[in-house]
């Protein structure tokens, strides 16, 4: 064959990998999907969120946690300042978020937080706040002590690891043991862009904790949030491009076994646990693409899945709220407490409504 016609072949094939794959992502982002509003009552916007609010979780006493700034390579983001960790009393009408101050040996200049976690110490009572945390985009988790009285986080320790290298989110599981998610396996910025597009299913499950550090689960496409159930029994993993919320059963710290997956029909990111009910609450964005490229004249949307008796043979999943992109964008994390829903976004606003009875 003449060099014109090996040149030839190799121009068509590549062509016809880089058709599959556009195909293939267009499926993976819903970007075909049209969405239709879902509304719930009395929703407004929490005041002095303008720049995301990634992840949140909610104390049993009702007092929400709001990882706020997240600059992640990739996604929009539309403030240079350090990113926050807020307060917001669930319990108080006034709903004003109060920032955390972090005491300690702690830089918070290049503070960047993502998926936080909360553990309540059984012996003593203390709440401990562990936050994925990116400075110059690297990936490490943080562990505050919550000072209650004085609304503060006193700095304990960072962990890093080369398991750790790409955290998404985390499940606290003791005051300094974890499991998180990497949502790449590569570090490098043109494979980390490759891998999705080559949906390469690479992403995993690591369990640290001071004795041991190991990756205790694979296979996720991208490994996006993470919880446990309320007995601490299975973990939640959302593998957001694959659109299913998968199970697993903790044998051992170190052992999981696969339970099963349960298609959501959407891009679900973080996953917040009803302590009393067990359901779980998703924050999830209805089209990938959008997400990413943010058009402000065709916004992303924002969507919240709830799925109940998930460890049933038929869970039940149902839309709970949904909008194109003109209330709020990009939705990553929705969770409830008594009555109210918190919705939290990647790079704009948070808002809480009342739940419909
Ligand atoms: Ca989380
Ligand atoms: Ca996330």
């Amino acid at each position: 064959m003449g060099k014109l016609a090996v040149l030839s072949l190799s121009v068509a094939a590549l062509a016809v990998l880089i058709g599959e794959r556009l195909i293939t992502l267009r499926h993976a982002s819903l970007s075909y999907r049209e969405l239709t509003q879902n509304y719930l009552p009395n929703c407004h916007h929490i005041e002095g969120i303008e720049y995301g609010a990634e992840d949140i979780t909610i104390l049993e006493n009702g007092l929400a946690f709001l990882s706020t700034g997240l600059k992640y390579p990739g996604l929009p983001s539309f403030s240079d300042d350090p990113g926050k960790i807020y307060t917001l009393n669930l319990m108080d009408s006034k709903m004003k978020i109060k920032a955390l101050n972090v005491k300690g040996d702690f830089d918070k200049d290049s503070f960047n937080p993502h998926g936080i976690s909360l553990y309540t110490d059984d012996k003593d009572g203390a709440v401990y706040l562990f936050v994925v945390n990116h400075p110059q985009g690297n990936s490490q988790v943080e562990i505050f002590r919550f000072v209650e009285d004085e609304n503060a986080l006193q700095y304990i320790k960072t962990i890093k690891h080369e398991l750790l290298h790409n955290v998404n989110d985390i499940v606290a599981v003791g005051t300094e043991s974890f499991y998180a998610t990497n949502d790449h396996y590569f570090t490098n910025g043109i494979l980390k862009f490759l891998e999705p597009f080559l949906s390469l299913p690479w992403c995993d499950v690591v369990y640290y904790s001071p004795q041991t550090v190991q990756v205790v689960a694979g296979g996720f496409l991208i490994a996006n949030g993470i919880n446990i159930s309320p007995d601490k029994r299975h973990l939640y993993v959302s593998d957001i491009l694959k659109h299913k919320i998968v199970v697993l059963e903790i044998q051992k710290n170190t052992v999981l076994s696969h339970v099963k997956e349960v298609d959501v029909g959407s891009l679900c990111d973080n996953i917040e646990v009803d302590r009393e009910s067990g359901d779980l609450w998703l924050g999830c964005h209805p089209n990938g693409l959008k997400c990413v490229f943010h058009d402000p004249n065709d916004p992303p949307g924002s969507e919240v899945i709830r799925i109940e008796n998930i460890l049933s043979e038929k869970p039940r999943v149902t839309q709970v709220y949904a909008d194109d992109g003109s209330v709020i964008v990009a939705s990553s994390v929705a969770t409830q407490y008594g009555g109210k829903l918190l919705i939290g976004t990647v790079y704009q606003k948070a808002l809480i409504c009342d739940l419909k009875l």
